[in-house]
């Protein structure tokens, strides 16, 4: 049998005999960018991308710094950490191969609730040019009721009162700002790498929120040396299965403790408003353009409610896979009509965008049997991807006189989902930071159904557009009186276009 190596440095040349290492001396690398939050996402993209860029041997200013930012995130630590910050990403192709390689970029790794003064100070290092961030849609701290920052969140008001040992990204960026600021230090950008509608603008509006409070002095400081780029990230991560991971032991003779799996297809689109310099990402794929506005809202949109769409859906089906969901004629009939009736109307002229062949790629990507992306994972956090992915569609939708019915279903399948349980009976996994109000409603609305639309935080004034709630409640009744799969197939019928 093969040898089985443990990935490492020390290892690295070993390993190089089996699938591709970095070609570049990572002892040479600095540290140009710190990273939070080195989930599968950041590592399948903007560290992939990077470690593409430091391939081209001149390029030595840009290695990332990844930081772990939440107790939670203990074993992502201790794995990256004891692999000297190296892991595998295997792409997973359409035709069922999987290509594998080992990134290197991420050169330094930090645990920060285990020593938040070192984040601090790395983020404050003149070295450092871009504070990335891959927080989730909830880490913004966003009340979409109100559309402003949440200082009732428990955690805000503990740094608010610890600022020097902060638990929130907030914290952390004015802590490192402040620092920089004293130093004498000049422009760094913040990069949000999260799918919400201008990104940049939202971490600028929420941390000067903050500052607002934590440290007032700092306000006009940051709007003078600090960028906040626009940018649209894209490529599908599932989470990593033990399978994958025994796998590669197996395929590859690598013990990596936690390797990424992810889609061969990748974009990224940033604007170009960087306050202290960039890496060349354009030469490895990324583009710059002046306003990524539109390639957000075709994403979120299309890509991201489309998921939620599938997960959903699919999870009512009793499927647990994107693929199963994606492959059942009735549910793709459905997506195929929000997409084409609901979202395309609301989406402007885009430059250079085959708006039919990117909705028709979707449809592949998500078809992809090979991924096996988890219902489970497109389910999470729910509460804070709708407002974000499905109801800007909605509300722009309601406010030209046009069609949102299967947005409705959407919102009222999700409604009976979150009760937790199936037609069938099977038990349903809800991960969400809202899970005990979710469910609270969910079950009164088995009498009431508007009543699961009164959760502001999600559903903001919602509930006050009869078209809507008439919409919905109709579709919740029809649910519940026929079951998911005939509501699908009935709600469908009514149409007739799709894309
Ligand atoms: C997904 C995203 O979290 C979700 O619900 O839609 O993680 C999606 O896979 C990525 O944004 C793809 O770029």
């Amino acid at each position: 049998m093969e040898q089985i190596l443990t990935l490492n440095q020390q290892n690295l040349a070993a390993i190089s005999t089996k699938i591709p290492v970095p070609s570049y001396d990572r002892s040479t690398i600095k540290t140009g960018i710190v990273h939070v939050g080195v989930g599968g996402f950041h590592r399948a993209h903007e560290a992939f991308y990077t470690d593409q860029l430091l391939q081209d041997k001149s390029q030595t200013d840009w290695g990332i710094c990844g930081v772990a930012l939440l107790d939670f995130d203990t074993k992502i630590y201790n794995t990256l950490k004891a692999q000297n910050g190296l892991y595998t990403l295997i792409v997973k192709e359409l035709d069922g191969s999987f290509t594998k390689q080992i990134i290197g970029s991420i050169v330094e790794v930090l645990f920060a609730p285990e020593s938040p003064i070192k984040v601090i100070e790395k983020m404050a290092s003149p070295e450092v040019k871009i504070i990335s961030l891959t927080i989730t849609e909830g880490g913004y701290n966003y009340n979409e009721a109100t559309g402003e920052f949440n200082f009732e969140n428990p955690l805000i008001q503990h740094d608010l009162e610890t600022p020097n040992a902060p638990k929130t990204i907030f914290g952390y960026l004015t802590q490192a700002l402040q620092l920089r600021k004293e130093n004498g230090l000049k422009g760094v950008t913040i990069q949000s790498c999260d799918n919400i509608q201008g990104n940049g603008h939202m971490t600028k509006k929420m941390l000067l929120s903050y500052v607002q409070v934590a440290a007032p002095t700092l306000v006009s400081w940051i709007l003078e040396n600090v960028t906040f780029p626009n940018a649209m990230v894209d490529r599908i991560t599932p989470a990593t299965s033990p399978l994958d991971i025994e796998k590669l032991k197996e395929t590859s003779g690598i013990d990596d403790g936690w390797p990424v799996v992810c889609e061969p297809f990748k974009q990224w689109v940033i604007e170009d408003d960087f306050a202290a310099g960039r890496p060349a990402w354009e030469t490895v794929g990324a583009q710059f353009v002046k306003d990524v506005v539109p390639y957000e809202k075709m994403k979120l949109s299309l890509l991201n409610a489309g998921h939620s769409v599938l997960g959903i859906l699919g999870a009512l089906y009793g499927y647990s896979t994107i693929d199963e969901a994606a492959n059942d004629a009735d549910i793709s009939s459905f997506l195929r009509i929000y997409m084409g009736n609901e979202v395309t109307p609301t989406l402007g002229g885009l430059e250079g965008v085959n708006l039919k062949n990117y909705k028709f790629s979707l449809i592949q990507r998500f078809g992809n049997i090979y991924i096996k992306d988890q219902i489970e994972r497109i389910c999470s956090e729910s509460s804070a991807k709708i407002p974000i992915f499905i109801l800007p569609t909605v509300y722009a939708q309601l406010a030209n006189n046009r069609t949102i019915q299967h947005a409705a279903f959407i919102i009222a399948a999700f409604a009976i989902y979150s009760v937790g349980v199936t037609e069938n009976g099977a038990q349903l996994m809800i991960k969400d930071a809202m899970e005990a109000e979710l469910t609270k409603k969910a079950i009164l609305a088995r009498n009431n159904p508007a009543v699961f639309l009164e959760i502001a935080s999600i559903f903001g004034d919602l509930k006050s557009s009869k078209t809507f709630v008439d919409a919905y409640s109709k579709a919740y009744q029809h649910i519940v009186t026929n079951g998911i799969e005939k509501s699908v197939k009935d709600i469908n019928s009514r149409v007739l276009n799709k894309i």
